[in-house]
């Protein structure tokens, strides 16, 4: 693909932009609040990632203000990054820029799953499957040489190549918490979640040092609050460890504990920080039958997890692929488990899972109520794409089509299948 991407002169006649590509990097969002509650981290690592030859990235959440499309010049770079619920607005924005004379390029994890997508409906001129961290100035090369590729296979990059983001780009006073990712992907294959498959089943944990600069500058740039924007914050279990050991399986064992090690040891560096902060993460259950690890992170102010509790019942825990969890009696220890230890929990129930009977809303209410949660959500299962649930559900349709357009997060038949036109969804 051959673009006209570079210019003389600015379409209002202003600077020359001659060997330098003005970079735009856009979050799409139909509403815009003014404020937000926490930092879409993603803008802030791809600003990092943007070559300083093109000049300070314009940033734009539009959950805070529309995206501005006159500040679109011919030749500019225009990075939108979607996920399935913010997809249609990103589309809208792509086609926008695109008609602007803008080099459009998608990311994120939903045209990570529907490259096409973006490029038949969004104006995308490139889309970047994967992590952008090592990517993204390779894009911005392309682009300034014209030789930019449909579609590139970034895959997923080491730990130690991810970029920490750059947050002297944040607009003051405008979100309630920073966001630092600490670890990702999970080792578990829940149905209903797409992360396993796109961010895979190995985690890849950030440098502590790297994490612990971040929120020190977050901390400097007067943020008490820190979202850990991880999948799962407990990777490695006691049952992991045991059954490498079972297993006399002496390299696994090793790598194991090494991540472990980790774990404490950024915990500890978190520990050292203001004690005033506060962080919030998402877990598993099973860090519940792990003292060291609860103790751990009560000495690192992490305050409050999301748990993901899903299904109260065997046959509920069997159709989301969670046999890790508990029920019954044990359910309750385990989340009591940790409020003992001065962690919050906020309980995430699914309902519309196929075991559900209309006796499961009163057994999810009562386990709710003894489990000593501090806050619970209730969604329902949506089947999002790149999930077990989404195949099934796909397959449920007969072949009717294989494409689906996004909509709101937490509503299924907002997810129709597409008629290859948005405004059809
Ligand atoms: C933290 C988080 C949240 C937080 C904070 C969101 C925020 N303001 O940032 C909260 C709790 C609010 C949240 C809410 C929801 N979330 Co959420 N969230 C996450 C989580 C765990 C981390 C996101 C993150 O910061 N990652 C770190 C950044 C750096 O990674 P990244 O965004 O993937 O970006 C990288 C690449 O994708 C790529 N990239 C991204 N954009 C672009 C753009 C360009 C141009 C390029 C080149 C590259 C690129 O490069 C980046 C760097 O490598 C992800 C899971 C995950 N592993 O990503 C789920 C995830 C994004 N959430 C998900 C969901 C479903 C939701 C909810 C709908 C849940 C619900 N039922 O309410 C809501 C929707 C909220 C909304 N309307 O936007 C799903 C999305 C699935 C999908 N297909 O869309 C994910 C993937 C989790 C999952 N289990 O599947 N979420
Ligand atoms: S729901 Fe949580 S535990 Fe299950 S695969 Fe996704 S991130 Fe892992």
């Amino acid at each position: 693909m051959q673009l006209e991407y570079t210019k003389e002169t600015s379409a209002d006649g202003g600077a020359s932009h001659v060997g330098r590509m003005p970079v735009h990097l856009v979050n799409p969002s139909h509403l815009s609040f003014g404020v937000g509650v926490i930092t879409p981290r993603w803008l802030f690592v791809l600003a990092a990632a943007t070559p300083a030859s093109h000049g300070r990235p314009h940033i734009t959440d539009e959950t805070l203000e529309p995206f501005d499309l006159d500040t679109v010049h011919p030749g500019d770079v225009v990075g939108v990054g979607i996920h399935t619920g913010n997809a249609l607005r990103g589309y809208e924005i792509g086609t926008l820029a695109r008609a602007r004379g803008a080099v459009v390029v998608f990311g994120g994890i939903h045209a990570t799953l529907y490259p096409d997508e973006a490029h038949n409906l969004g104006g995308a001129h490139a889309v970047v499957k994967g992590d952008g961290d090592v990517a993204w100035p390779l894009v911005l090369d392309d682009a300034a040489r014209g030789t930019l590729q449909p579609i590139y296979e970034a895959g997923r990059v080491d730990a130690d190549e991810f970029v920490s983001a750059r947050w002297e780009l944040l607009p003051a006073g405008r979100y309630m918490w920073g966001s630092v990712q600490t670890v990702r992907g999970c080792p578990k294959h829940c149905s209903f979640c797409s992360v396993w498959r796109t961010d895979g089943q190995k985690p890849r944990q950030r440098r502590v040092d790297a994490v612990v600069e971040e929120i020190a500058e977050l901390r400097r740039r007067g943020f008490r609050f820190v979202a850990l924007a991880d999948d799962n914050f407990y990777p490695v279990t006691l049952a992991d460890l045991a059954m490498a050991e079972r297993q006399r399986n002496g390299a696994r064992l090793e790598q194991l504990r090494t991540l472990r090690a980790e774990r404490f040891e950024l915990m500890d560096r978190l520990a050292q920080l203001p004690s005033d902060m506060v962080f919030f993460t998402q877990i598993t259950m099973e860090a519940a039958e792990d003292e060291a690890f609860l103790t751990a992170m009560r000495r690192a102010n992490i305050k409050g997890a999301l748990v993901g509790v899903e299904a109260v019942t065997p046959e509920g825990l069997k159709d989301v692929y969670k046999g890790f969890n508990d029920v019954g009696e044990a359910l309750v220890t385990r989340l009591r488990t940790f409020r003992d230890h001065g962690v919050h929990v906020l309980g995430s129930f699914i309902f519309g899972l196929p075991s559900d009977r209309p006796s499961t809303f009163e057994a999810t209410a009562d386990i709710a109520e003894r489990a000593g949660l501090t806050f619970a959500q209730f969604v329902m299962l949506t089947p999002f794409p790149g999930t077990i649930d989404f195949n099934a559900w796909e397959k449920s349709l007969g072949g009717i089509s294989s494409t689906v357009c996004g909509g709101f997060g937490h509503d299924p038949s907002a997810l129709p299948p597409c008629g290859r036109d948005s405004r059809s969804c």
